[in-house]
């Protein structure tokens, strides 16, 4: 069954398909960049799908020929003398908050980045924990360009993904990077042909949400966790996570499927 939430022009689309939830940003003509009610539209999205247990893994896109090109700029022009916007309370409402859910939420997040990917758009998809890309689509770290700093997690997440070398020549030049360059940088997953990049993003998510979705769940806590872990640390959550995904009852299946030689049947459920 699929379902769309809001009215057509809804700045975000929401449709359930199984256990497959689609979230697609749809500001099209703004190249799907954020104003106050996308930021909103997708915050209560994203909270409840996170809350529902019934959805196992989420797929984000945009509507039209770009992904998100980050902030709406036309909502930050001034008049020359009026107030400033403070970009911080900005960062600390929406942002912020979109990227905390998106590493925390615990099912697998796939970014079907369809077209370009810009400021915060870029960084919003690399939160997610799979990104697949079509070959026509580019990232650019757009902010150096008007005088700003990555956000959404950029300087966090280019350095550990790219290296710092070319995470510094990302910022500085704020230059585009094609998806097949960003999958040779190891930045994404996969570039695919742009025909493709539909069926292919459903197909992963299809095959994530029939996984043993709690297990993945605990995965993307300890590859999460790692990067600020010691190695000691990091062994001690990996003997936690593993006690508690052996308690699931899709581990009991797993090996009774593997010892039956039979195809397991996955329900995701944590105990
Ligand atoms: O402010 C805060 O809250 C702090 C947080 C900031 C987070 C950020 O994301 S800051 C960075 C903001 N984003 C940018 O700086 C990117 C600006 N856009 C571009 O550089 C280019 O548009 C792109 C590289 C993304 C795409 O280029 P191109 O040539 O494919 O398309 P285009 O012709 O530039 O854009 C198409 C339309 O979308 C155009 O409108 P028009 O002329 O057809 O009416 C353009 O104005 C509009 N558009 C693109 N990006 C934005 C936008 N409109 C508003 N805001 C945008 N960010």
């Amino acid at each position: 069954m699929s379902e769309t939430a809001g009215a057509v022009s809804a700045p975000i689309l929401v449709e359930r398909d199984g256990a497959v939830a689609r979230v697609v940003l749809n500001r099209p003509d703004r190249l799907n960049s954020f104003n106050v009610d996308m930021h909103r539209a997708l915050r209560a999205a994203m909270e409840a799908i996170a809350a529902d247990d019934s959805v196992r893994a989420v797929l984000l896109t945009g509507a039209g020929r770009g992904f998100c090109a980050g902030q709406d700029l036309a909502d930050r022009a001034v008049a020359p003398g009026a107030a400033r916007p403070d970009l911080g309370a900005s960062v600390d409402t929406w942002y912020n908050p979109l990227i905390r859910l998106i590493r925390t939420m615990e099912k697998p997040v796939i970014c079907a980045v369809n077209g370009v990917a810009a400021g915060a758009g870029a960084n919003i998809a690399l939160a997610c924990d799979m990104v697949l890309a079509a070959r026509s689509a580019t990232f650019v770290q757009a902010f150096a360009k008007i005088g700003l700093v990555p956000d959404s997690g950029g300087t966090w997440v280019l350095p550990r993904l790219v290296g710092e070398a070319r995470a510094r020549g990302l910022a500085f030049t704020a230059e585009p990077i094609k998806a097949e360059q960003a999958e040779a940088w190891g930045m994404i997953w996969k570039a695919v042909d742009d025909a493709d990049l539909a069926a292919e993003a459903v197909a992963l998510a299809e095959r994530l949400a029939a996984a043993p979705t709690h297990g993945l769940a605990l995965i993307k806590r300890a590859l999460f966790l790692s990067s600020t872990n010691t190695l000691d640390a990091q062994l001690d959550l990996e003997r936690d996570l593993q006690r508690e995904a052996g308690s699931t009852p899709d581990y009991a299946e797993g090996v009774a499927a593997f010892v039956e030689k039979r195809k397991p049947v996955f329900t995701g459920r944590k105990g």
